[in-house]
């Protein structure tokens, strides 16, 4: 690679995206590339924290399918960030279709504990519904536009001819339980409900093999590694940006002006825009200059975005059985198959479907994470502190039966409020197509030419075809993003004369 290292590329955002793209270009021999973050950090939405003695994740948790074929898991075994259980060949190999085979405590509101039989004819409809979900993508022909209504469609009538023997309260139970399931899905998909969740996209999204697996140090041991590998100086922090100026009418002035918050403008050759889908939704009608074509704004406009928050909290002692990885909550009145409140004030702690435990470095794990996707996850942001603590001790009271269980503390994540994420990640909402996100990714000019070059570039999780929402599909726009800017540089594309600004 030599021509063309001079281009100026200037990055936006500091997420994992953008690293990737930083780091592939200065690889290639690029020598002017910075990156813009308006955050006093790296990361983004992969953010570590701590939280007693514990190392928590507040963003991104699970490296998801860690085996050859995702970047994430690569760079986490050659930095020697992963334990011996996640290097083990069978774990690698093992193929779950994004939903780990945890061991599982279930609850229900009477303060029940139940039993796997009590719920397994429930959880294996769910799974085989799901597994039939994603056969719509490549077969076409859904019934439904929504993974909601056709799972709610579907287990009526499942369960009217399957669990016909079964006694009413059997069958409730078991409705309640799909309802829990159908919550634990709106936090996976980042959905508000799975009534929002495209029934023909659901399958667009593709799992790789592998046991899912936590960082022991946590995810920003990634993120060190990568920055260790970059230039000092390359990143600019506190650098919010505020107006990408592209498309410049004159024709000897191809290069893009980068107006920041602050007043300060760069100017580049190139910009790869990171930042999330939630800040483009609300924001793409002052970010470009001029406007993005009709297109692309629509399907922003389109693809989904939703918020999902974890709720840490730590007890004296555990209440859970020592092997159980996450706890179920179950409302008995819940066998309508709903996965959304009617009344957010009063009702916004029956979204949160459960608790994941949170592994200890060693011994018994005091610390638990509770989900909540959606409109619920976005009016918890707005309650202080205290009230969620209120609200998360009255529920476990409730659910185990135990009237003087009493949280030591509480921290939770607060994505939607984040000025600089909007929200969690994405998904393929009702009435979305695959064009979507061709759309989000092309680039402007769409078809560069020596007269109109290659001028914005998009990267970021909701990118990329098939493995949006995960730091590894997020990895992997960015380097496409990177090989972009090389191939346009390759010999079909002469380097354009150094700009005299
Ligand atoms: C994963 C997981 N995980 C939980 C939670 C969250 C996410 N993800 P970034 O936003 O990181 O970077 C952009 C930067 O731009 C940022 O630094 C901004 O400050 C900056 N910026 C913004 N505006 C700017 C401006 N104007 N000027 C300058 N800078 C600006 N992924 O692999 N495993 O366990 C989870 C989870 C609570 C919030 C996750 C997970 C998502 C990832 O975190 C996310 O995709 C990437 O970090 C995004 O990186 P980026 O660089 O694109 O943006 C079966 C099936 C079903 C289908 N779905 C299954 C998928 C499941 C996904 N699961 C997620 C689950 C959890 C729990």
């Amino acid at each position: 690679m030599s021509v063309g290292v001079d281009a100026r590329i200037v990055i936006v955002g500091c997420g994992i995206a953008g690293i990737a793209a930083a780091q592939k270009l200065v690889k290639a021999g690029f020598n002017r590339v910075h990156i813009l973050e308006a955050t006093d950090r790296s990361g983004g939405r992969i953010k570590t924290g701590k939280f007693g003695d514990n190392i928590i994740e507040v963003g991104a948790n699970w490296i998801h399918g860690p085996s050859e074929g995702n970047p994430v898991f690569c760079l986490a075994r050659q930095y020697g960030l992963l334990d011996a259980e996640a290097l083990k060949p069978e774990n690698q190999a093992m193929e779950i279709g994004g939903h780990p085979p945890w061991m599982h405590n279930i609850f229900t509101s009477s303060g029940r504990k139940l039993s796997i039989e009590d719920v397994h004819p429930a959880q294996e409809m769910f799974t085989e519904l799901l597994e039939e979900c994603a056969e719509f993508n490549e077969r076409g022909g859904e019934p439904w536009p929504s993974t909601g209504q056709f799972i709610r469609a579907e287990v009526q009538q499942r369960a009217a001819e399957k669990w016909k023997d079964a006694d009413a309260a059997t069958r409730s139970l078991r409705l309640c339980m799909i309802s829990t399931m159908l919550k634990v899905e709106c936090c996976i998909n980042g959905t508000y409900t799975m009534d929002d969740l495209s029934l023909g996209c659901y399958g667009m999204y593709k799992s790789l093999p592998g046991l899912d697996c936590t960082l022991p140090g946590g995810y920003e041991g990634v993120l060190r590694n990568l920055m260790s590998e970059l230039p000092a100086g390359l990143v600019t922090y506190n650098q919010p940006v505020r107006c990408i100026h592209w498309n410049n009418t004159e024709k000897t002035d191809t290069h893009v002006t980068i107006e920041c918050q602050d007043g300060k403008k760069v100017v580049a050759d190139h910009v790869i825009m990171t930042v999330s889908l939630g800040y483009l939704k609300k924001h793409y009608s002052t970010l470009f200059q001029p406007p993005l074509p009709l297109h692309k704004m629509h399907s922003i406009q389109r693809f989904g975005f939703g918020t999902n928050n974890k709720i840490f909290v730590e007890f004296d002692s555990p209440w859970w059985d020592k092997d159980s990885e996450v706890i179920y909550l179950v409302w008995e009145d819940e066998d309508a198959i709903v996965d959304k409140v009617q009344d957010l004030p009063g009702s916004w702690i029956k979204k949160l479907f459960g608790f994941t435990v949170v592994k200890p470095t060693d011994g018994h794990s005091h610390v638990l994470c509770g989900w909540i996707a959606g409109h619920e996850s976005q009016y918890m942001e707005t309650l202080s502190e205290q009230e969620v603590l209120h609200a998360v001790t009255q529920l476990i009271r409730m659910f185990t039966g135990n009237p003087i269980i009493t949280p030591r503390r509480l921290l939770r994540s607060q994505w939607f409020s984040n000025p600089w994420t909007c929200g969690s990640y994405s998904y393929p909402s009702k009435g979305c197509s695959p064009q979507d996100l061709q759309n989000m990714m092309e680039p402007l000019p769409p078809k560069p030419s020596l007269s109109q070059p290659l001028q914005v570039l998009f990267a970021g999780e909701a990118t990329h075809p098939s493995y949006s929402s995960t730091v590894h599909g997020a990895l992997l726009t960015g380097r496409r993003e990177a090989d972009r800017l090389i191939a346009h540089y390759s010999s079909s594309h002469p380097p354009k004369p150094k700009s005299k600004l």
